[in-house]
């Protein structure tokens, strides 16, 4: 069961990342928005009526994964976005290796046309092997993990961007750079 949090989570998730226009929030290129804009949408819904700025903090602080920061008053998720304006993200030069999890059922596709951002606005790789069985144990309950020769992508013009410590970023991996390790 998702405690109160998870679902506070989820729900911040949808509007920073998927619709902030439900919420009728101003989000600038970065995809920060005024926390206050935030906690004024969250208001207008019953389950959300008192929420305060210290219970987002406390969400973003105890949650695994670092999906948000709070500077200032502006909020923003590191990455994960879908809407059309396209976030902008500091590129950055790659550890030598990135990982990915995924579902086998979409290895075919990821081998012939590379990792495409599907329906989000950019790939996701991951740190370490660790996070990457994570993220494709979402898809599959046996992942396989893809490692990604970064540096060398990176070397030959494939633009990397920083999400968060643990995740990066990217436009497109072609298939060149990738192996099965798992
Ligand atoms: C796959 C979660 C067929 C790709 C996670 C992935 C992450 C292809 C799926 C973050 C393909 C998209 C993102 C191609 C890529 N053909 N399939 N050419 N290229 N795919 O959920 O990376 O909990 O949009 O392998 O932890 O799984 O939400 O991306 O399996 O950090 O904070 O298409 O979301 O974080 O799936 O996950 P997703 P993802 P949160």
């Amino acid at each position: 069961m998702m405690n109160k949090l998870e679902k506070l989570s989820k729900e911040i998730a949808y509007a920073l990342r998927h619709a902030p226009w439900e919420y009728e929030l101003e989000m600038d290129e970065e995809g920060w928005v005024p926390i206050e804009q935030l906690l004024d949408a969250l208001h207008r819904e019953n389950a959300w009526k008192n929420v305060t700025k210290e219970d987002i903090e406390r969400m973003i602080s105890e949650s695994e994964k670092k999906r948000y920061e709070i500077v200032e008053d502006r909020i923003r998720a590191f990455y994960g976005h879908s809407i059309t304006m396209k976030i902008a993200k500091v590129k950055s030069e790659p550890p030598k290796i990135l990982y990915h999890g995924t579902a086998r059922r979409f290895l075919q596709s990821i081998m012939e046309n590379g990792l495409t951002p599907q329906s989000r606005q950019y790939v996701h790789l991951s740190q370490d092997v660790e996070t990457a069985k994570n993220v494709g144990g979402r898809h599959d309950d046996k992942p396989v993990i893809l490692a990604i020769d970064a540096i060398k992508a990176w070397d030959e013009g494939i633009a990397f961007y920083l999400g968060n410590e643990k995740v990066w970023l990217a436009d497109i991996i072609p298939s060149r750079y990738i192996n099965v390790i798992e």
